[in-house]
């Protein structure tokens, strides 16, 4: 199958789709559909017959006219007929087409009638009733429609950072090694760091744009090609992702970065600051009256309108743009500023390496220190930790300690704060920690006023020396649950509690809120990889990530601190014994 032949038959399934939303006599539309299953079932390359000068005509179904949009297809990426119908008709209409129950005939009266054009703006009409009125339609055929759209937008759609990372990065190695492709650039909710991400956005500027646009519908991993022309492009990969690609002229490289990098908030609000400033700002660069100031790099376009340049984490309109103003933008943290990892699983659990090679690990890391914290007992399904093993495991820790340099091992215990608030361990057991995170593992279903108690109470243990994210949910998972995030803040303040950052991408969830309401109330936030392996362990830097969204900087995280500096902000009230104490510091 030739990646020429599938962006082909793309080309004629839009024309098919978009002549019959036209109401387009049911035989053309028929040979264009035809035409698009051929090339989608042609094994020989439709370039390599032109180049070697065959009649495609001699292809089953294909006369003169078809042939010569081949040709034109293979020559210029796209076809006039597409463009033309392109223009009369919004992008999103024949998505419609795969809503169940909605053949062309429908979807052109609920955009004409109805002016809608997404599959989501189909559910919002059929929810408020409109549909029904509209010829055609009834309330039964609503409700259907209704029904298996709610079902289709609510699959999770998002991917998570770390996974989408991994396919980026495959993608732009390949779009890399193509001549002629000079500056490439993921932007979007990848480059501000979202936890989860709807699609990416690849900039690229090249020599010829139809070079970069066919290197990228000839990905190997592409499944469908949803869109192709000069400049745009998008295609949907085999793991169900959907990438935009946009080749931009080198000169406007910056603007385009800006303006895609989004969010759409942070570019709504410096669009109103540059016209205030008499500037006008778009995709191309910044404009004063019909000249162009800047544009080919971020900084020119932020200049240009007098801000610094805002770290594309920051750019949610959550108060950035008026930091930049006053010159009172943070600076954030750098993962080299990371001292040592405070929530590590060895193979004496649920992890994949042993403690020593989790230490080798963390050496090349340059850290001073690492804790190691297992989980208790309750999590049978992690061979949760009882008193019994944690105690082994402490000796066992001893053991390395006086013999490896340079690195201290922490002893921790990832402690499950049960229903009612209490720990899974006695607090005799807990004492004898130098550190202990608290975690909810189960009971998701409380309501929040319930919830909110228990961590509170947990709160008042003693011992607990880092508050595990409250909401630690998996990413999009329906059981995150819902606590009262400000008081849980505020009472670790009063406690002297810390709040864990962990960045292990199955455990983020609003993370950026709550950390950025931790910095606010002057709560110290620990960015811990929650590794359960070494590879684990890199992760970290998407904790870092998520702590660039919350506006934190070095003195805003725990573990930026030495192991001198950080053990006195790991002991907690005076129930901690004097032996253990003393013991820690004398590293
Ligand atoms: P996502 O993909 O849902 O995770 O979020 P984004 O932020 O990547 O959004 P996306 O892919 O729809 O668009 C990428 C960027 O393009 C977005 O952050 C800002 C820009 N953009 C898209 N639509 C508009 C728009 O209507 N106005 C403006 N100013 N910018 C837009
Ligand atoms: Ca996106
Ligand atoms: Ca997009």
């Amino acid at each position: 199958m030739s990646a020429q032949n599938l962006a082909a038959a793309a080309v004629f399934e839009e024309i098919a789709d978009r002549l019959a939303i036209q109401g387009e006599n049911a035989f053309r539309v028929r040979a264009y559909s035809n035409a698009a299953r051929l090339l989608q079932g042609l094994g020989p390359d439709v370039k390599q017959k032109l180049d070697r000068g065959e009649d495609l005509t001699e292809l089953p179904g294909i006369g003169a006219d078809l042939a010569a949009k081949i040709r034109e297809i293979v020559e210029t990426g796209t076809c006039g007929l597409l463009e033309d119908l392109r223009r009369k008709m919004p992008a999103a209409v024949t998505e419609l087409l795969k809503v169940p129950g909605l053949g062309p005939k429908r979807v052109a009266l609920l955009w004409h009638d109805l002016d809608v054009q997404t599959p989501e703006e189909v559910l919002r009409a059929a929810r408020d009733g409109r549909i029904r009125t509209l010829p055609r339609f009834g309330e039964k055929v609503e409700r259907q429609i209704e029904a298996s759209l709610a079902e289709q937008l609510s699959v999770v759609t998002r991917m998570k950072l770390a996974t989408a990372a991994h396919y980026a990065d495959a993608l732009v190695r390949h779009l890399e090694q193509t001549k002629g492709v000079e500056r490439i650039a993921v932007a979007g909710s990848f480059r501000r760091m979202r936890e989860t991400v709807g699609d990416l956005d690849i900039l690229v500027t090249a020599r010829k744009a139809n070079v970069a646009t066919e290197r990228f519908i000839g990905y190997p991993d592409v499944a469908v090609v949803l869109a192709q022309g000069e400049t745009r492009s998008a295609v949907r990969l085999k793991c169900g992702l959907q990438v935009d690609l946009r080749v931009v002229p080198a000169e406007s490289f910056g603007a385009a970065l800006v303006y895609f990098t989004g969010s759409k908030a942070h570019s709504i609000a410096l669009r109103r600051l540059a016209l205030q400033r008499g500037f006008k700002i778009n995709e191309y660069g910044v404009f004063h009256d019909e000249e162009r100031i800047a544009g080919d790099t971020e900084a020119s376009v932020y200049r240009a309108i007098g801000l610094p340049e805002i770290p594309p984490e920051l750019r949610e309109d959550r108060g950035e743009i008026d930091a930049a103003r006053a010159g009172q933008l943070p600076r954030l943290i750098e993962a080299g500023e990371l001292k040592g990892d405070l929530h590590l699983h060895t193979s004496a659990t649920d992890g994949r390496n042993s403690l020593e090679e989790m230490i080798a690990a963390a050496r090349v890391l340059g850290f001073e220190y690492i804790a190691v914290a297992e989980n208790s007992r309750r999590a049978s399904m992690a061979n949760g930790l009882d008193a019994a093993r944690l105690r082994q495991q402490r000796e066992a820790i001893d053991l390395i300690n006086a013999k490896s340099k340079g690195i201290r091992v922490l002893k921790g215990v990832e402690v499950d704060i049960l229903e009612d608030g209490r720990l899974d361990l006695p607090d005799k057991v807990l004492a004898e920690l130098d550190l202990v995170v608290a975690a909810v593992h189960s009971g998701f279903e409380l309501s929040r006023a319930r919830q909110t108690e228990r961590i509170l109470r947990a709160l008042d243990n003693p011992h607990v020396t880092l508050l595990a994210q409250p909401n630690e949910g998996s990413v999009g998972a329906r059981e995150s649950f819902d606590v009262d995030m400000l008081r849980i803040v505020r009472k670790a303040k009063a406690r002297r509690v810390h709040l864990e950052l962990s960045a292990h991408p199955d455990r983020v969830d609003l993370v950026d809120k709550h950390c950025r309401m931790a910095k606010d109330e002057g709560v110290l936030v620990a960015i811990d990889s929650n590794a359960h392996d070494t590879g684990e362990m890199a992760q970290l830097r998407y904790g870092v990530g998520q702590a660039h969204r919350a506006w934190l900087g070095r003195d805003d995280v725990l573990n930026t601190r030495g192991l001198r500096e950080i053990m006195p902000l790991l002991e907690r009230d005076q129930a901690r014994p004097k032996a253990s104490r003393s013991k820690a510091r004398a590293a």
